[in-house]
């Protein structure tokens, strides 16, 4: 079982927590997306769902696949959001972002009564911080932005390169029009505190630490699906 495999199995187990009539998240990045897969073959099998997307490419998969979408301002409250995640710890803590979807992933997820990560076991961890964590700036004053985060950072113990997300040559934009920042701090013993000290930062706009939105995790490996609850 290749990583795409492993990748399908997790969307398929997502669908046994999908009901007909509910009002779904739908995620950002490779697993998300076999789910919003197998997903629309359901729909086409009959399935009523309506799905608010965490990104332009989610949105245009979406809209390619025949999954019907609304967006959250017509739909402000879902019953389940489904999303994958860079790590996730055993308090399912997460760190998201890789796929720059972090600001309406989190967005959406908190709009959502459940979030279900679906994830390659690999992404499993003791201790957050081995992927660089994903921080949303707005671009005005970026130097400013950047040293401010660094000194809450190292008030916290914690040190690391922060390098500007590029596409090429260019800087990385967010589909809200934002760069990203990732930062390498390794071990993260204490996400609770460096996600306040990053909000106290006025040029951040959000970041990748995930803390109580996941309700569970599904992780597919050569062993199956394991199931992890908060
Ligand atoms: O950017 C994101 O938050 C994605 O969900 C990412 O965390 C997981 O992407 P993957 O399923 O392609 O590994």
């Amino acid at each position: 079982t290749d990583a795409a495999k492993l990748k399908t199995m997790a969307g398929e187990a997502a669908l046994g927590h999908v009901e007909d009539g509910m009002r779904l998240g739908i995620g950002t990045g490779s697993t998300a997306e076999a789910f919003v897969r197998v997903l629309a073959d359901r729909v086409h099998a009959g399935l009523d769902v309506v799905g608010v997307t965490t990104s332009d490419r989610t949105e245009a998969l979406c809209r390619e696949l025949g999954v019907p979408t609304a967006t959250l301002e017509t739909v402000p409250q879902l019953d389940l959001t489904i999303d994958g995640a860079d790590e996730v710890d055993d308090r399912l803590r997460l760190i998201k972002g890789g796929g720059g979807a972090l600001l309406r992933e989190k967005i959406v997820a908190a709009a959502s009564d459940r979030m279900l990560v679906i994830a390659d076991a690999s992404k499993k961890v003791d201790t957050l911080g081995a992927f660089p964590l994903p921080i949303e700036i707005n671009g005005f004053g970026m130097m400013a932005t950047y040293l401010a985060i660094q000194k809450a950072a190292a008030n916290l113990g914690l040190e690391g390169d922060m390098i500007l997300r590029r596409r090429g040559a260019d800087p990385f934009i967010t589909d809200s029009g934002h760069l990203i920042l990732d930062a390498s701090f390794s071990r993260i013993p204490d996400p609770e505190a460096l996600s306040q000290a990053l909000h106290q930062v006025p040029g951040v706009v959000e970041h990748g630490l995930f803390i109580g939105l996941a309700s569970e995790a599904i992780l597919a490996s050569e062993n199956g699906i394991e199931t992890l609850t908060a």
